[in-house]
């Protein structure tokens, strides 16, 4: 069996429907028991991206302490996914969501399967998750690049995000 990794993981969560906040709140009780030592970001107001003819979502990231390896992890949020009333629709894949869990870092390992794309794909694009993860800790770097996050943050353009606190 993998000996779980003992450097933090850091998760994305968004929302877009029904009532976002009070599932992002619901989906960091449940995230307490899947890792150790777990942190939250406080919670944003942002723009859609992909599909801009869709409503605002609610983001925010965790970092933790892994009790799990990466794929028995991914199972866990695909349950707590689907505990929430997700349903995938496969026509908008990116489309309007209860609750999106992503798993963003795993220290610094580079997974790619069919199923786990570790560091994610998009996350050097996306001010929705730079800004809650930068706020968890800011001298985070990319592994597969070594550059700074922040330094990726400040080049991109304003997709419109607003602070709205814990
Ligand atoms: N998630 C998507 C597509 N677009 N836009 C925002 N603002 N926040 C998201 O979490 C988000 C998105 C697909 O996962
Ligand atoms: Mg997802
Ligand atoms: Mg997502």
């Amino acid at each position: 069996m993998e000996v779980p990794a003992v450097f933090p993981v850091y998760l994305g969560l968004g929302s877009n429907l029904g009532d976002s906040r009070g599932r992002i709140e619901w989906a960091f009780d449940r995230l307490e028991a899947l890792f150790s030592g777990g942190r939250r970001s406080a919670c944003y107001l942002t723009k859609p991206r992909d599909y801009p003819d869709q409503p605002d979502f609610i983001n925010a990231c965790f970092a933790g302490r892994p009790l799990l390896p990466p794929e028995e992890t991914l199972d866990r949020l695909k349950d707590l996914e689907a505990q929430a009333g997700r349903r995938r629709d496969p026509r908008f894949p990116k489309g309007p969501r209860t609750l999106d869990l992503d798993i963003l870092l795993w220290g610094d390992r580079i997974i790619r399967t069919p199923d786990l794309e570790i560091p994610h794909s998009r996350l050097a694009e996306r001010q929705f998750v730079l800004v809650p993860l930068l706020e968890l800790d800011p001298g985070l770097v990319h592994p597969a690049t070594g550059v700074p996050l922040s330094q990726i943050l400040a080049q991109l353009e304003d997709q419109g995000i607003y602070y709205l606190g814990f």
